[in-house]
């Protein structure tokens, strides 16, 4: 029996597409799979009837909270959501005007207001249009993205699918603010900016971030025609006082312009180009396509993600007011840099190590155990939301500008000094067979055992192993995480496939090795003979023709 609650409900007969599995963080695909007829019913359908259970058994007290990154496909899925979920029964639905939330709006939207759970429409930093890819992600009542025991119950919903929940009702303006019904279900549209602005100024001192622009200090904040451009530029440039033009590419478009809104050395070109030379802003960011990725920029200076999740640790409690009581611990995942760890160590607080995803960090965060954390691929949160979040990580670094009086640079270096440095790099392997990179991701696994002691870079191998991981708070545990390859020398290379790719297979090669010198060598050089060597042990030239990496960061 489904409960649901009058409106003329329609049960529309359906069945099974494969291959509905989320991934690392939701589930993506090519925009025309989605568009194809019942594809985003039956996901959709399959969340709620996973989730109905923890909402005792009916959504009729309950509310959801659905906005996405504004690609293309965003609108249409939010009317299809808006009709579903107002036949699956659920009490109130809060609509991002447009359809527009970014990924750590939705999770505010959620917390602030005692939400169920929310729909984010995104592929996130994939390139979006109706060749690109689209995404969708259900999130919980903490406001983060579902755990895998969740997740999994979604995907055997969408195998054994059999109907879907909709209602006849005409598409409801998304321009306009404020209330209407749809059968017995109120949809409130609300502004997007709102929850998210409230959030950052409990967090940080505005007063002193505004003081900063009024100084004369020039910042570039590259939106790259995705979501947060809404919110930079009414943070930035409106409540903070920063230059008009601060914000670049700041309008969101269904195909971001053609970028491809991915915040790296790579895809923000344009922003690394301006922020070089003697006349440059004195600091640069950028944000990807859901607005939860950072880039951060000195002039002439890219500060690597590992390092900036390091830093802002380091400084959060004397540079940010919402966190002068301290951390209460920090976390990272797995292949992501140990700089934050030593920072951890000086601040006497722990520091977690889980798997890739953001929904890992999620336990910790409720449990009290962290405060900040991070991934390599330029994101960084707090427990302010239960997602990671962009612009949080610029104000956060803005913070530490306007308090220290230091350049991007100056803080990096300071750091390094005081810490030594992770010289690290990921390289990225895009568009792989999948079946090739499947066949040599196993016959490294099996392998593993025998690698300890062989010659690797010029040191030796000191143990390889298949990270797993034990969740600290609910005991839940998650194998087959990442190979990792730690070095005699301390240095340490983890690979991994993709999780979030929509074509062929993507291998990440994290090369990381620590050096107590400051800081002062050159990243090529001292990953140089790692880089060749596992290369070499993988034998990727042979395999895929090429042992270039497509990106690296
Ligand atoms: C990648 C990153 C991972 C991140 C995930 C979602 O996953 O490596 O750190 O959490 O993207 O980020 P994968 O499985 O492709 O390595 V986002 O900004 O695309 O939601
Ligand atoms: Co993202």
């Amino acid at each position: 029996m489904t409960p649901f609650r009058g409106g003329n409900v329609q049960t529309v007969r359906t069945s099974p597409f494969e291959g509905q599995r989320p991934g690392t963080s939701g589930l993506r695909k090519k925009t025309r799979v989605f568009m194809h007829p019942g594809y985003l019913e039956n996901f959709v359908q399959s969340v709620f009837d996973a989730v109905r259970g923890d909402a005792g058994g009916d959504f009729g007290a309950e509310t959801l909270v659905v906005g996405g990154d504004g690609r293309f496909y965003n609108r249409e899925a939010v009317q299809v959501i808006i009709r579903m979920a107002a036949a699956n029964g659920f009490r109130t639905l809060l609509v991002g005007r447009a359809g527009i939330l970014s990924t750590p709006a939705v999770s505010a939207v959620i917390r602030r207001r005692n939400a169920f759970g929310g729909l984010v429409l995104s592929a996130s930093h994939n390139p979006g249009g109706p060749d690109e890819d689209f995404g969708i992600k259900y999130n919980t009542r903490n406001g983060g993205p579902a755990p895998e025991s969740v997740t999994e119950r979604v995907y055997a919903g969408t195998q054994s699918i059999t109907r879907y929940l909709t209602l006849e009702h005409p598409d409801v303006d998304l321009e306009r603010e404020g209330s209407v019904r749809v059968g017995e279900t109120e949809v409130v549209r609300i502004d997007p900016l709102e929850d998210y602005t409230a959030v950052m100024e409990g967090l940080f001192d505005f007063d002193a971030l505004r003081e900063y622009f009024a100084s004369g200090h020039r910042m570039l904040f590259d939106a790259m025609s995705a979501v947060t451009g809404p919110y930079a530029t009414h943070l930035l440039e409106g409540r903070l006082g920063a230059r008009a033009g601060t914000v670049l590419n700041g309008t969101p478009l269904p195909d971001f312009g053609g970028h491809h809104p991915d915040p790296n050395l790579v895809y923000a070109a344009e922003l690394v180009l301006r922020m070089s030379g003697r006349e440059a802003p004195d600091f640069g960011a950028a944000c990807d396509g859901d607005g939860d990725r950072n880039l951060i920029l000195g002039r002439d200076f890219f500060v690597s993600p590992g390092d900036s999740l390091a830093v802002i640790a380091e400084h959060a409690r004397d540079c940010i007011p919402g966190y002068r009581e301290g951390l209460a611990g920090a976390a990272r995942s797995m292949p992501t840099s140990t700089a934050v760890d030593r920072v951890a160590e000086g601040l006497g607080i722990k520091c977690y190590e889980t798997p890739t995803g953001w929904k890992f960090f999620g336990n910790l965060l409720d449990a009290g155990l962290a405060t900040v954390c991070g991934e390599e691929s330029f994101g960084t949160g707090s427990n302010h939301v239960r997602e990671k979040d962009g612009l949080w990580a610029v104000l956060c670094w803005l913070s530490i500008l306007a308090k220290t009086g230091r350049s991007v640079e100056e803080v990096v270096r300071d750091h390094w000094r005081r810490f030594g440095r992770s010289y690290y790099q990921r390289h990225d392997y895009e568009a792989l067979d999948a079946a090739a990179a499947d066949e040599m991701m196993s016959g490294v696994t099996e392998s593993l055992h025998g690698l300890a002691g062989t010659p690797l870079a010029g040191s030796r191998v000191e143990r390889a192993d298949e990270f797993g991981y034990t969740d600290p708070v609910d005991g839940s545990t998650t194998s087959r995480q990442g190979v990792r390859l730690f070095l005699e020398d301390g240095s340490r290379a983890v690979l991994r496939l993709s999780g979030t790719g929509t074509a062929g297979a993507t291998l990440r090669v994290y090369l990381e090795r620590y050096r107590d010198d400051g800081g002062a060598g050159d990243v090529e050089e001292v990953l140089g003979p790692l880089t060749r060597g596992v290369r070499e042990m993988l034998r990727l030239r042979e395999r895929f023709g090429t042992d270039e990496p497509t990106v690296v960061t």
